[in-house]
């Protein structure tokens, strides 16, 4: 990339407190989406299509699965010198705390960047569902001259309290930075939208270097809070314009830019709808920008009899007789007769017993749902056993059982 040596730190520390229950017991980076992912799969395959090969993922909250995911499928045998993605967990190496943001987990981390000498130091999120060329920001980065650029993107204004907000000139620069105001102010051309960060940055290592010393000195914690917000007087700070970057595609055109913060139940939901169809809006089938997952070893899924309709079915499933429409199923879940799930989303070793009927419900992995089971059409009983949102997606925790799906039900 214009000779450019690029090291990335993807920060996949995150709680995800709004995607509870689904982050009870994982991280955000590491709760499923799709048939056959984990949200953490989107940014290094996007990375790794964009050709940097050099990633550091920080890990913190509730990391074990995140750890044995990205082993599985992600930790490539070191061919090529420099090609590596390691997982870093806490260290402490600066006192007996955690990392307290994510300045402070790159600031801990600083060690790690320096012997490798890169010329631009990529800090992106693990928290997003997306597309992205990375190229194509480096090369604005370049153009530019920046010294740190941020990745944004119009998001409709009431949204907007989730995000760092930016007030950008014409050339792209940034003059104004908020993070997650209470009262965002819309973007100059459009009262309806404001321009936010996504959380993936751009620096110039030796600015990197400095702002976080700085950041060190001054007690600052967070990027989004604190450094980008203080780098914008001193340094060139850019904001690369997110919807005008695409991917190639299958088809003859490119496909456009797509971006979701998963960060909710209904935002995680919605974006499971954008996959499904002939003509999804997130093609996850692009062989020219593949998402990669861990290497599952299982055999295809088996549809014994049945009604399905604009539906994902993962690997290893069996479905005996049932019917199943806008939904998504994961691996190795089983469907016994009678069965009807509408609008759902059943994830890995789940089975749903003859006769139960489920609509718009998220089950989580390693659940037995018993035969005859009504979820998702009387949601004050379901509020009762389950997580309800007030958009009425009923969500079910992780489960215990530990059988075989295939062999022992
Ligand atoms: P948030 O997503 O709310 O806002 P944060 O919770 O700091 O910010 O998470 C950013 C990323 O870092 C996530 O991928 C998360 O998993 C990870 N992370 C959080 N704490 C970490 C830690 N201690 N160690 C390692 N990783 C950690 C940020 C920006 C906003 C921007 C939104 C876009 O601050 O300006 O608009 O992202 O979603």
């Amino acid at each position: 990339m214009a000779g450019q040596k690029i090291l990335a730190m993807v920060m996949a520390g995150g709680e995800g407190t709004r995607l509870y229950p689904l982050t009870a017991e994982r991280s955000k980076p590491a709760v499923p989406f799709g048939g056959r992912y984990r949200i953490v799969d989107f940014v290094l395959s996007n990375l790794i299509n964009s050709e940097i090969h050099s990633i550091y993922v920080l890990v913190q909250y509730k990391s074990q699965s995140l750890i044995e995911h990205i082993h599985r499928g992600w930790v490539l045998s070191p061919i090529i010198p420099g090609q590596f993605i390691s997982i870093v967990p806490p260290q402490m190496r600066e006192g007996p705390e955690w990392f307290l943001g994510t300045a402070d987990a790159v600031y801990q981390n600083l060690n790690l960047i320096e012997p490798h000498a890169p010329d631009l130091v990529a800090v992106f999120g693990a928290d997003h569902v997306y597309r992205m060329d990375v190229r194509q920001m480096v090369r604005f980065h370049l153009e530019r001259e920046a010294d740190v650029t941020v990745a944004a993107l119009p998001v409709p204004i009431k949204e907007a309290t989730a995000f760092g907000i930016i007030n950008a000139n014409r050339s792209g620069r940034i003059v104004g930075f908020v993070e997650k105001p209470q009262v965002p102010p819309p973007m100059p051309s459009d009262p309806t939208r404001a321009f936010a960060s996504m959380g993936n940055y751009l620096f110039n290592t030796q600015v990197l270097i400095e702002a976080l010393h700085e950041a060190h000195r001054l007690g600052e914690k967070d990027f989004g809070k604190d450094v980008i917000p203080r780098l914008i007087a001193t340094h060139r700070v850019y904001a690369y314009d997110f919807s005008k970057n695409s991917v190639p595609g299958v088809r003859p055109y490119e496909e456009p830019a797509y971006w979701r913060d998963v960060g909710t139940i209904d935002a995680y939901y919605a974006a499971h709808q954008d996959t499904l169809g002939a003509e999804p809006r997130f093609n996850l089938f692009n062989p020219r920008w593949p998402v990669c997952s861990s290497g599952y070893q299982g055999p295809v899924a088996a549809i014994v009899r049945g009604t399905l309709e604009n539906s994902d079915v993962g690997a290893g499933s069996l479905i005996k007789d049932a019917v199943v429409k806008n939904s998504v199923l994961r691996r190795e879940v089983l469907l016994e007769e009678g069965v009807v799930v509408e609008d759902s989303i059943i994830m890995d070793y789940s089975i749903v017993r003859a006769g139960a009927k489920l609509k718009r419900v998220i089950v989580d992995r390693y659940n037995v749902i018993e035969a005859g089971e009504r979820i998702g059409y009387d949601l004050e009983a379901d509020r009762k056993r389950f997580y309800v949102t007030d958009s009425g997606i009923v969500v079910i925790p992780k489960g215990a059982h530990r059988a075989d799906v295939r062999r022992y039900y």
